[in-house]
Order: C-alpha cells, then structure tokens, then sequence
C-alpha cells in the first residue's frame, strides 16, 4: 500500500495508520479521506491484521480538521458532497471489523475529533486537545459530530463544546469520558500497541460480534438489542474459535485462535 497523505506500518497483527501532512497539521482534505477509506478497505482483507492504530504525524497534531483553506471555497453542493465522503469514511472507520485504537497526538479538532470518534478507542497524550470548533467559522460539525459527540459525552456536554468552540484538554476529554486512557507523549504509541497486542490475540470473530453488538445495540430497544445479542452469542458456537477457548480453559492452556 503506498499513499500521498498516509504511512501504513504493519507488525505483529497491529497496523500502525498514520495521517501524514504535519505542515498543515495533518487537515482532511478529499484526497485524505479517499485515501483513508482505501486504506481500511485493503487492511479489512488483510488477515494478518487484528487491530488497527490511526493516529498523526509529528508532535503537535492528531488531525486538526478538515482543510480550512480547501474548504473555503466550496458552494453549498459541494460542501454537501464532502461532508457527505466524511461521514462515508467515518463509517467505514466505525464499521470496520476489527478494533480500531485512536492514539491522539495532539490537536484533534473539528473533522479530527470527529476521526477519533469514529474509532472504537482513544488513547490520548497529555499534550492532546480536543474541539469542535466549526462556529467559529460559520459552520457546523460536518462529520458526524453532532452525532457521535453527544453519543459519548451527553447531550448536555456536546452542546457545551460545540456551541462554545472551546478546545479541551487531555484530562478533561479523560473526565468526560472522550479519552479512554491519558498518558505522557512519548509512551502514547508503546501504550496503544500493547493495547493492540493484547486484543490481537484474542478470538478475531468474537472480537468483530462484540463490537456490532454495542455499535448496534446501542442504536436499538434494549429488548431487540438483546436479542441481536443473543443471535451474535449463537453464532459464536459456530466458530472453531469458540471449541478452541473453551478447551483451552479446560485444559488449562493458553488458547490459539484462527478467526474461524
Ligand atoms: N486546515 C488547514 N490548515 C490548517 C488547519 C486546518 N484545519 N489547521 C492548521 N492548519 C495549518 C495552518 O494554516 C498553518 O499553516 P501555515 O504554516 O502554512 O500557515 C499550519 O497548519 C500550522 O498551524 P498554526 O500556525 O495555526 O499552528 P498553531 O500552533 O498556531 O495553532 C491550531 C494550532 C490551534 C490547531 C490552529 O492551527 C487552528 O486553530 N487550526 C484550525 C482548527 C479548526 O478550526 N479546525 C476545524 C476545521 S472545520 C472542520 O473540521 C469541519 C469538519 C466537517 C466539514 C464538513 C464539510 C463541509
């Protein structure tokens, strides 16, 4: 896989996918997300790959939004359409079946704190910022923001950071559940592959069910969120992944699992 905006880094079942454009603080631009989706798309075929890390380049920035500067000229269609691939991309990161460990480096703004959201975990360096500071220049959070913010922070609490612009740090993304970890700068990497390590060698197809079931259910009834739940458990016994840790635990050896 080669890109113009993105590095990609593959060891011991974890792919590092770095946004690379540090002069411009790593800004989403048409090309980053196209690229983005490509990248998730070829790494969901890629068996060797249990868990994915998005992350930035350089010190200062996880992504610190969509590019102002490519933005600023759009019509009100146009504007559409990229909100719209924004929110496709996104999907995709949501959707994507295997975990997917955000390890914010700095600002994530705007489009950026959307990105991290859209990842099934964040692990955040002290020096990381988050915002969504689209009033500020006479727009709104195009993609999913809205949504996904008021999903893991509150509807109260959403409201607060987009209507105030306000950017928050690491420790208070901690307090209100934005960040899931807070660590010094130069252990945010070490911290998320260990994360990552330790969820690769669990059951991939376990792994891919938990996530559609608190993805899905929490969109649902708890009624038929329980039971597309109980559904995923069934299924889960048709996998040799299931026999396998169970036998394991039986025999008391560590399992092996193959994703089948
Ligand atoms: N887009 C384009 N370029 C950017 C962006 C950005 N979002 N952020 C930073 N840059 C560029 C700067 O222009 C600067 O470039 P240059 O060196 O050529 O002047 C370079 O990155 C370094 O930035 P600064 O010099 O500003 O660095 P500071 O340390 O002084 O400040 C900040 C860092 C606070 C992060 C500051 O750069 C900033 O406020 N950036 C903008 C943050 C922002 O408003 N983000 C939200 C953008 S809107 C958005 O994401 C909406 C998503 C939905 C879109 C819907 C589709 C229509």
């Amino acid at each position: 896989m080669s890109f113009n905006n993105l590095l990609i880094e593959i060891t011991d079942g974890t792919a590092i996918v770095t946004v690379n454009r540090p002069a411009a603080l790593n800004a989403l631009t048409v090309e980053v997300l196209e690229e983005l989706s490509a990248a998730f798309a070829e790494l969901t075929q890629d068996a060797s790959v249990a868990c994915v890390i998005l992350t930035g380049s350089g010190a200062k920035a996880f992504v610190a939004g969509a590019d102002i500067a490519a933005m600023q000229s759009l019509d009100a269609v146009s504007a559409g359409f990229f909100a719209r691939l924004g929110h496709d991309v996104l999907n995709v990161i949501e959707n994507f079946p295997k975990p997917v460990i955000a390890a914010v480096n700095g600002f994530a703004l705007g489009g950026g704190c959307e990105l991290a959201m859209a990842c099934d975990i964040r692990i955040v360096a002290e020096n990381a910022r988050f915002g969504q500071p689209e009033v500020n220049l006479g727009v709104i959070p195009g993609f999913g923001g809205t949504l996904r913010l008021a999903r893991l922070v509150g509807k109260g609490r959403a409201k607060e950071l987009i209507f105030t612009g306000d950017m928050i740090n690491a420790q208070e993304a901690y307090r209100i559940g934005l960040a899931n970890k807070v660590v010094a700068a130069e252990e945010l990497l070490a911290t998320a592959r260990d994360m990552a390590t330790k969820i690769a060698t669990k059951a991939p197809i376990a792994l891919r069910f938990a996530k559609e079931a608190i993805d899905n259910g929490l969109e649902m009834d708890l009624d038929r969120a329980g039971r597309f739940e109980s559904n995923l458990f069934g299924l889960c016994f048709a996998t040799a992944d299931q026999k396998e840790g169970m036998q394991a635990f039986l025999d008391k050896r560590p399992a092996k699992f193959v994703g089948r």
